[in-house]
């Protein structure tokens, strides 16, 4: 062992000295070449967490937010060049969908900017209570193979009164409206989730639709505000799709953990937001798209070999008779 490595301290001694890559090609040999990346669904995880994504980036014009006022609130996307984002790709509708929500998920609102010629969005906007906010911007490049959603913190000036999250509800109510929450949801998993809408008692089957849709959902996860992509199941006038009381998503929830959901519909003329807090339970599917299996063995091999290895994290095997420890 000793006098394989100071061979090995020789060779590398003559390559510098020599500097030739002649010498190198002969005592080295040819490197090999990189090992091949394994091979792994990338998924780009949930949206809003990032200010900037695929050489994109959300900036904030407005700077300085009071409660209670309403103002102009002015935001643009940025290509990696500086110049704004001018050409936009419409989704349910509209070609930018803004979500405002404080950090502890409360004072949510759902708004639509308009994109002036100078590549500005604004929208008049009121925030009612003052703390950390983020907006969320939800949009698709005209040349968008999928959607985008930026996120950026904001802060709102005023008498800040935290609040906690409200507990898990399959019901919420709102200006005499009952939704009720029906399905599970689990991580990494898409599954259905039925909101159901009745008045006084009585289900509500004349929706009106908002956006495309007889609902739009949105979900966000407590403790950082990750976004969740919700689809809904269905468009009015498809032939199948029915306008209520029943509103049926997808929804695929990164992780375990609780998350607050947020429901727009409309009827008689008027948008609504039910609330729900909703907690999934896990486990989280395994990392780089292994099965279960692969992973509980891989857990138990990396254990393994990390307790065989002692603190230096050696490769259990690989060095035999190299004495552990110092
Ligand atoms: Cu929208």
């Amino acid at each position: 062992m000793k006098t394989v490595t100071k061979l090995g301290a020789f060779v590398v001694a003559l390559i510098v000295v020599l500097g030739s890559s002649y010498v190198v090609g002969r005592v080295v040999g040819p490197q090999p070449a990189p090992a091949a990346a394994a091979a792994m669904t990338e998924d780009d995880g949930p949206g809003g967490l990032s200010v900037s994504h695929e050489s994109m980036n959300l900036k904030v014009l407005t700077d300085s937010f009071p409660a209670g006022v309403q103002q102009t609130f002015a935001f643009q996307v940025l290509q990696h060049d500086g110049t704004p984002l001018m050409k936009y790709q419409p989704q349910h509708d509209k070609l930018m969908h803004l979500i405002v929500a404080r950090h502890d998920l409360s004072n949510f609102q759902h708004v639509h900017p308009n994109l002036g010629p100078d590549g500005v969005w604004r929208v008049p906007l009121t925030v009612s209570e003052a703390g950390e906010y983020r907006v969320f911007a939800d949009y698709m490049p005209l040349w968008g193979i999928h959607g985008e959603t930026l996120g950026a913190d904001v802060s709102v000036s005023g008498n800040f009164q935290p609040k906690p999250l409200p507990a898990p509800s399959n019901t919420a109510n709102v200006d005499g409206y009952t939704v009720s929450l029906k399905g599970k949801l689990v991580p990494g998993k898409s599954n259905k989730l039925t909101l159901s809408v009745a008045k006084n008692g009585e289900p509500v089957a004349d929706l009106e639709p908002y956006l495309a849709a007889y609902g739009h959902l949105v979900a966000l996860r407590d403790g950082d505000m990750a976004y969740l992509h919700v689809h809904p199941n269905g468009t009015p006038g498809d032939g199948k799709t029915k306008p209520g009381p029943d509103i049926e998503f997808y929804a695929t929830p990164p992780s375990y953990g609780d998350y607050r959901l947020f429901l727009n519909f409309q009827h008689q003329g008027v948008v609504r937001t039910a609330e729900f807090t909703v907690h999934v339970d896990g486990p989280n599917p395994p990392p780089h798209g292994l099965s279960e299996q692969a992973f509980e063995a891989a857990k138990v091999k990396n254990e393994k070999a990390a307790l065989e290895g002692g603190k230096g994290g050696m490769p259990a095997g690989g060095m035999e008779g190299m004495p552990h420890g110092h």
